[in-house]
């Protein structure tokens, strides 16, 4: 019992240093990246249609959508290759209102409306299957990439 306690003391003491959070990816400033969902002129696009990440570094991806109807931010293959820290929606004074936590899919954004996606891509990889899955919209144009390098 003796040993077991002074472990476990060690543990918590470990823990309290400075040092250990070089990996903690809750005390790193996050890169922030915005992709708009839709224009105001309501085109069917992503402005930017071309999202670069690396691996190991913490985003902040800002989805944002000036246009009149709803847009989803779509990619099953950058979905596959991050690991989502939260996902927080903002007001319309971009205060934020929520968190998610856990995995996510996708991420259908309001008219007007701003959210943020904070992950770490945990995978390389070229996803050309970025879209919005609204009816038409893919069609529509309404596509892009994601580069992980
Ligand atoms: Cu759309």
């Amino acid at each position: 019992m003796g040993r077991g306690w002074s472990t476990l003391g060690l543990m918590v003491g470990l823990m309290g240093i400075p040092v250990m959070a070089g990996g903690d990816l809750t005390k790193q400033e996050p890169i922030l990246v915005t992709v708009q969902l839709g224009t105001v002129e309501n085109e069917l696009k992503f402005v930017p249609n071309l999202v670069t990440l690396e691996t190991g570094k913490l985003y902040k991806l800002i989805l944002v959508n000036p246009s009149p109807q709803a847009h989803y931010f779509s990619s099953e293959g950058m979905a596959q290759a991050v690991f989502t820290r939260k996902v927080q929606i903002n007001n319309a004074q971009g205060k934020a209102i929520a968190e998610v936590k856990g995995s996510v899919r996708e991420i259908e954004v309001y008219p007007k409306g701003t959210t943020e996606w904070w992950f770490v891509p945990v995978k390389a990889g070229s996803f050309n299957d970025l879209k919005c899955t609204i009816t038409g919209h893919t069609e529509g144009g309404m596509t892009g990439r994601v580069v992980i390098n």
